[in-house]
């Protein structure tokens, strides 16, 4: 796991020096950022560009400034030379990752989304996290089909055609597996954000509301419960209650302002926000509604939450308000003293996001990080805070605080109710390590 946890990680980008002023950078890196100095900094910087002290001087000596380069002399490719845009070929670093040893098969395994790379609150469709239960597949759209039947007047067929035709919503949500982060019940070994967090992906999702399709059916008054079930080999089927599928669900088919990818699920799939992964069934071809449970496989021996007194919880759907900060990360290295902006996302199946404070003391103190972009509802929210980096030791820790209360727990406290034998719903504070030479670890406390 190391040597690919170790391509994976990056190192922390200094800023472009040239745009610093040295006596500020020294300032900064004498004395820390005092608020006069942090006016002027945010100013300089348009908000939060890292300053690297010692690197400053460099730019003036920096050849690349002063010789034209050969991109300055030449003709560039033409339009459509990709017809379909792909990423810079030096960001081909910035990828999903299997994590090695995780999963016999790869077909039944998950590849994780590089959260220590990325900025904002969307995950680009590319760099959406795989969670595959037998394989994903290419379904042809011309021969899908999705059935509703059970408690309903009318069992219905639709084509995609018949449901791109019905009006369609477009929203924000994230998509967190439930088992993410669940190596951190256990221990502190998996070494960057990408393992720990990564099977967390935030996009815009396109579709019909259930409650549309629902009604179009005639769905029974005695309907309590709907079971959707997907079309690839593992034939996923979840339980989901009456209330969340009239509520906000969707039956999607767009993510991303595109279709979606064949990976997510092309070309249905089930939307079901603030919940975990697994009943956002992919390939969705079936949703029965009824009056009871259905106690499927894949949600009373899997997905069950494994309590201290040997009981398991069933049924555990939401994602409970979480937070990570993806950079500074573990397996990242700071490479200088100085300012650092300290940014994660932070979510919450229960509603938005409404506070992040974030610690560099492992909790002994906190402050408020900066919200970037909207809070929407079920939604990845990135956050941001400045900071100076004096060389000592540092716990970097963030907590969130949700619409309805909530505050991220300690792993101490969430061990104390759930024990460490749980697989499912981790949602404790991430503590990553920054040591004296500026490597950063992932460490737990307590
Ligand atoms: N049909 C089907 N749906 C599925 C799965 C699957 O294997 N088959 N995996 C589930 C799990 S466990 C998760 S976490 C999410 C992952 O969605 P993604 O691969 O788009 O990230 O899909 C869910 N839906
Ligand atoms: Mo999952």
């Amino acid at each position: 796991m190391r040597d690919d946890a170790e391509s994976a990680q990056g190192h922390v980008r200094p800023a472009p020096e040239s745009f610093l002023d040295p006596a500020l950078v020294a300032d900064i890196s004498a004395n820390g950022v005092n608020q006069q100095r942090r006016g002027l900094l945010k100013k300089a910087l348009a908000g939060a560009v890292a300053a690297m002290g010692s690197a400053a001087a460099v730019a003036n000596s920096d050849s690349n400034i002063v010789d034209i380069p050969e991109w300055s002399k030449i003709l560039g490719k033409p339009v459509a030379a990709n017809p379909y845009g792909l990423p810079s070929k030096y960001e081909a670093n910035i990828i999903r990752r299997q994590s090695p040893g995780l999963t016999q098969t790869d077909q039944a395994s998950v590849a994780f989304t590089p959260l220590q790379s990325m900025f904002g609150m969307i995950t680009p469709s590319g760099l959406h996290f795989e969670r595959h239960h037998q394989g994903w597949v290419d379904i042809d759209p011309r021969r899908h089909r999705f059935m509703i039947n059970g408690l309903v007047d009318t069992p219905m067929v639709f084509t995609m055609e018949d449901l791109m035709r019905m009006p369609s919503v477009s929203r924000m949500h994230f998509l967190e597996c439930g088992a993410n982060t669940a190596l951190e019940w256990g221990n502190s070994a998996v070494p960057t954000v990408q393992y720990t967090h990564g099977m967390l992906s935030g996009s815009e999702w396109t579709g019909v509301p259930l409650s549309l399709l629902l009604e179009r059916a005639g769905y029974n008054k005695k309907a309590r419960y709907i079971l959707a079930e997907g079309a690839d080999g593992s034939s996923m089927t979840r339980t989901i209650n009456m209330e969340n599928a009239l509520d906000d669900v969707l039956v999607a088919y767009g993510q991303n302002g595109e279709m979606l990818r064949p990976e997510q699920g092309y070309p249905l799939r089930l939307v079901v926000p603030g919940v975990q992964g697994v009943s956002w069934v992919k390939w969705l071809r079936r949703i029965e509604v009824g009056d009871k449970p259905y106690a499927t496989k894949d949600e009373t021996s899997h997905y069950v939450d494994l309590m201290p007194d040997g009981m398991q919880r069933q049924y555990t759907a939401i994602q409970e308000a979480k937070s990570v900060i993806t950079s500074p990360s573990g397996g990242q290295k700071l490479m200088n003293k100085g300012y650092y902006c300290i940014t994660g996302l932070a979510w919450s199946g229960r509603g938005t996001v409404t506070k992040v404070e974030v610690s560099t003391d492992g909790g002994r103190n906190w402050r408020e990080a900066r919200l970037e972009g909207p809070a929407l509802p079920k939604m990845l929210t990135r956050f941001n805070a400045d900071w100076v980096w004096q060389g000592d030791e540092a716990l970097l820790q963030s907590r969130v605080h949700d619409s309805t209360g909530y505050i991220q727990p300690q792993r101490a406290e969430l061990v104390a109710v759930r024990g460490t034998r749980s697989i499912y719903h981790n949602n404790a504070i991430q503590t990553w390590r920054v040591n004296q030479s500026g490597e950063v670890d992932n460490v737990q406390l307590g």
